[in-house]
């Protein structure tokens, strides 16, 4: 650890300890890491008698609703309905200590929550992507080494002042878990398996994360599932498979983008492929795109092109266009890379 990430460390804990009131971030269309990290940190700040407000853009995710707590999530966009600064603040939104971002470092990520930052005096900045070109001003406790925020946060736990018990343990092996692929990914090395034994020695329950995250489905999602292998497309001499969902489709079997998630993952099990990507027409001409690389080819580099961003393996954009304009604009990238 440098001595640049140690002083940040340190002024974390100053702050945690001077602060009495907070607000944790995640970042937009939240995942299991930004969640488990954000509700983490609200559940050790809570228990230290702070003021605490735990707000994201977006409503957590359907198989993160099993997270201690999460019922205590409050939606940006409600708050901000018109993605602007509003007059009429409720109370204890009018003002925070301190406000900690989760698992991003762009304030552009946050979306409507993006609003709360000008009410906090200070901010800090809990991340392990690598820092782009959009950072908040403030702490920064970011390092890319690590395979999940999560991972961060329970390796700094104590040093920030914080003290574990098992619903943190659980929120906390949720992030890596979930950024980890259920420890599969590449980015599973032995400081996330040791992380993920100590935590389950506090409380943390694997096998009902793996039940809850990725084992139980609605079947509109298992149905989206199928409508995407069926669109399935190969490019690049087969080192590209990429897959694509139509709002027509969505609706056809009554699936929502949320359905969507992991779907990306299978179109990336074609043996001879080193890209996947799925690109999903979520609203009318807006166009997600979730990219998938095998071994040393970085796809975030690639979507940073088209000012999206991730991680060298799995990152992703986002298009104004049709699905056709947007395969049009992000293929040649993409089979580029694979070559
Ligand atoms: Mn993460």
């Amino acid at each position: 650890m440098s001595s640049q990430f140690d002083a940040s460390v340190a002024a974390l804990r100053s702050a945690i300890e001077q602060g009495e009131s907070f607000v944790i971030i995640p970042h937009v269309n939240p995942d299991g890491d930004a969640i488990g990290s954000a509700i983490a940190v609200y559940i050790a700040l809570t228990k230290k008698g702070k003021r605490v407000e735990l707000i994201g853009a977006d409503e957590v995710p359907r198989n993160l609703r099993f997270l201690p707590r999460w019922e205590e999530f409050r939606s940006a966009r409600e708050m901000f309905p018109d993605d602007a600064p509003t007059e009429n603040m409720p109370k204890e939104i009018e003002h925070f200590d301190l406000a900690i971002i989760v698992d991003l470092s762009a304030p552009r990520r946050l979306a409507h929550a993006r609003h709360l930052i000008p009410l906090a005096k200070a901010v800090a900045v809990v991340d392990h992507h690598e820092l782009g070109d959009d950072v908040a001003d403030g702490i920064l406790v970011v390092d890319s080494s690590y395979a999940a925020t999560a991972l961060l946060l329970y390796h700094i736990w104590e040093a920030i002042g914080f003290e574990f018990d098992s619903d943190i343990a659980q929120c906390l092996l949720t992030g890596i878990a979930t950024d980890t692929g259920g420890f599969k990914f590449q980015n599973t090395d032995a400081r996330a398996l040791r992380a993920a034994a100590d935590l389950v020695q506090r409380g943390g329950n694997l096998s009902l994360i793996h039940e809850m995250v990725w084992d139980r489905k609605p079947e509109s999602a298992l149905k989206l599932l199928g409508v995407a292998l069926n669109n399935l497309r190969i490019a690049a001499n087969g080192k590209v498979a990429y897959s694509t969902l139509s709002l027509q489709e969505y609706e056809s079997v009554g699936a929502t983008d949320e359905d969507s998630e992991g779907i990306v993952n299978e179109v990336g099990k074609v043996d001879s492929c080193v890209i996947s990507a799925l690109f999903r027409e979520h609203l009318p001409n807006r166009i997600r795109v979730s990219v998938r690389s095998r071994g040393d080819i970085d796809v975030a580099e690639v979507c940073r092109k088209f000012e999206g961003g991730g991680h060298k393996n799995a990152a992703g954009c986002t298009f104004s266009s049709s699905l056709e304009s947007a395969i049009a604009a992000l293929m040649p990238s993409l089979e580029a890379a694979a070559l």
